[in-house]
């Protein structure tokens, strides 16, 4: 050993030259979807690992697309819904998965894989985390008092002008998420909500943008914490966030009582997945957390806090009853048959789609 380094000692000159990872934590960086994830799992994964998490959230694809195509995200997981994820691997923007390295996989659903195999050919980019539907989250009482005798069982509770008249005061909100929106109302007007018409998604606009006066806000999460406390009636929403809005409700004791439906002419389930970029700054400790969570006692806690069914065969008996046996969590076949996938669109149509939302959300 050359002089220099005994008197530095060993350890310093490995720091110095990169090789002191060892002493200095590690960190796992994640971007997931807003009220997504029960923080106390964060916390057991480090408690094992000594992995530090840097968790931040989104709550629109449209926004995490934006991002992850644009590359050099500095994250180490992002959670894209079965639609997005072509265009992804398209765009070389997520990694293929080493398998080997995830051998929790084994607990997955087939029947899960099953819907999301068109996007993921081979399962080789995307491991599935929850999935849900869309459907209408709403104040039972003060939609009744509005709507007496009205069954809130069709997407024309929040579609049709009439409706909304009565609702305005009371508010109402939509997602701000373009293609799940264009999905149920083109669902709604009886076209394919995979439509690659445009006439079909003029048709759909006409109706969001008659229905925009009527509309206090367009956003994707606001409206756990503003259906809970009562400041709005209803919202077009994911199943999981507005069973949590009930659950804040009920445990505020505050009188609100809320209710969730997927509406009768069908709605879309979809199916959000673990992807690493493929500039990942630690794909190693991205796959320690992806088979941490493929565990079927983690996973299922995971649903017990975000109301979402997981898609891990091996969890679901260990899934509260309370959640495992509400249809608005874990579909029953009879419900199943109204639900519909969203399909992936080109970047053409994609476009277009972006293109008429800003009309919807401007009224012009
Ligand atoms: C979580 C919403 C996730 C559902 N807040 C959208 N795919």
């Amino acid at each position: 050993m050359r002089a220099w380094v005994k008197a530095l000692g060993l350890s310093a000159v490995l720091a110095l030259a990169g090789c002191g990872q060892a002493d200095k934590p590690q960190t796992l960086t994640i971007y997931n979807w807003s009220d997504y994830m029960d923080p106390a799992l964060l916390a057991d994964f480090t408690k094992e690992t000594g992995i530090k998490v840097e968790y931040s959230t989104f709550d629109s694809n449209e926004i995490l697309e934006t991002k992850v195509l644009q590359g050099h995200t500095g994250y180490d997981i992002v959670t894209p819904s079965n639609h997005n994820v072509p265009r992804y691997i398209t765009a070389r923007a997520i990694a293929p998965l080493d398998k080997a390295r995830l051998p929790n996989a084994k607990n997955l659903w087939p029947e899960v894989m099953a819907h999301m195999a068109p996007f993921d050919p081979g399962a080789k980019y995307a491991v599935p985390y929850m999935w849900g539907t869309i459907g209408v989250g709403y104040n039972v009482e003060a939609v009744a008092k509005r709507l007496p005798g009205v069954n809130i069982d069709s997407w024309a509770v929040v579609f049709d002008p009439a409706n909304l008249a009565k609702l305005k005061d009371c508010g109402v909100y939509y997602l701000d998420a373009s293609e799940d929106m264009y999905a149920v109302a083109l669902n709604y007007l009886g076209k394919d909500p995979n439509s690659k018409t445009l006439a079909d998604y003029q048709a759909a606009t006409d109706l969001m943008v008659k229905a925009r006066p009527y509309v206090r806000k367009f956003h994707s999460s606001e409206y756990i914490e503003a259906l809970a406390n009562g400041d709005i009636c209803v919202a077009v929403g994911y199943s999981g966030d507005i069973l949590q809005a009930k659950d804040r409700a009920e445990e505020a004791k505050n009188g609100v009582k809320l209710d969730y439906v997927i509406p009768k002419e069908g709605s879309q389930v979809w199916f959000d997945v673990f992807t690493i970029p493929i500039d990942a700054p630690n794909p190693d400790a991205a796959y320690k957390f992806l088979d941490f969570m493929l565990r079927p006692e983690v996973i299922a806690k995971a649903s017990n806090f975000t109301q979402y069914a997981n898609a891990n065969a091996a969890a679901t008996k260990l899934v509260d009853a309370e959640v495992r046996d509400n249809p608005n969590v874990y579909p029953t076949p009879e419900v199943f048959k109204r639900l519909f996938v969203t399909k992936d669109k080109d970047q053409a149509l994609m476009r277009e789609v972006t293109r008429m939302w800003t009309r919807v959300q401007t009224g012009q």
